[in-house]
């Protein structure tokens, strides 16, 4: 069974975007498509955080979601949060195609991401190679632009 989700990211400026998730199954990598739209040209930092939680805009989303108590990476890290995407590019025209596949997210059992929060960033993500501690945590991304709660669609 194939199993689907969506995100709607939206913020307090001109960032908007939307994510669709696909999962063949249990133990098989999600595949995110969509577009983020309104961003600088160049990358930005791209997580699921912790909690579906908007009410103090995406700050009350927590941070980078992170089961099994890792430090902050890229995707093809073994260390790295279960969250961590790295980073989206946005070109000229101010639009991140979304084209990613990873082997860690996934939408079913107890560490499902639905019911969490995507988080597009102002900065790139260091991948945790900055040399500093923020980057062990958040990768300096910086400012949260946009987000939206991960749901379930049909
Ligand atoms: C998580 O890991 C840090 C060290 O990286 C450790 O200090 C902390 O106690 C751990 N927390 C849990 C809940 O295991
Ligand atoms: C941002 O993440 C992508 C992978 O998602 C990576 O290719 C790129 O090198 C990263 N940028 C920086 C500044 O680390
Ligand atoms: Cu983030
Ligand atoms: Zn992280």
């Amino acid at each position: 069974m194939v199993l689907k989700a969506v995100c709607v990211l939206k913020g307090t400026g001109e960032v908007t975007g939307t994510v669709f998730f696909e999962q063949e199954g249990d133990n098989t990598p999600v595949k995110l498509t969509g577009e983020i739209s309104g961003l600088a040209q160049g990358e930005h930092g791209f997580h699921v955080h912790a909690f579906g939680d908007n009410t103090n805009g995406c700050m009350s989303a927590g941070p980078h979601f992170n089961p099994h108590n890792k430090t902050h990476g890229g995707p093809n890290d073994d260390v790295r949060h279960a969250g961590d995407l790295g980073n989206v590019t946005a070109g000229a025209d101010s639009v991140a195609k979304i084209n990613i596949q990873d082997e860690i997210l996934t939408l079913t059992g107890p560490h499902s991401i639905i019911g969490r929060t995507m988080v597009i960033h102002e900065k790139a993500d260091d991948l945790g190679k900055g040399g500093d501690e923020e980057s062990l945590k958040t990768g300096n991304a910086g400012g949260r632009q946009a987000c939206g709660v991960i749901g379930i669609t049909q």
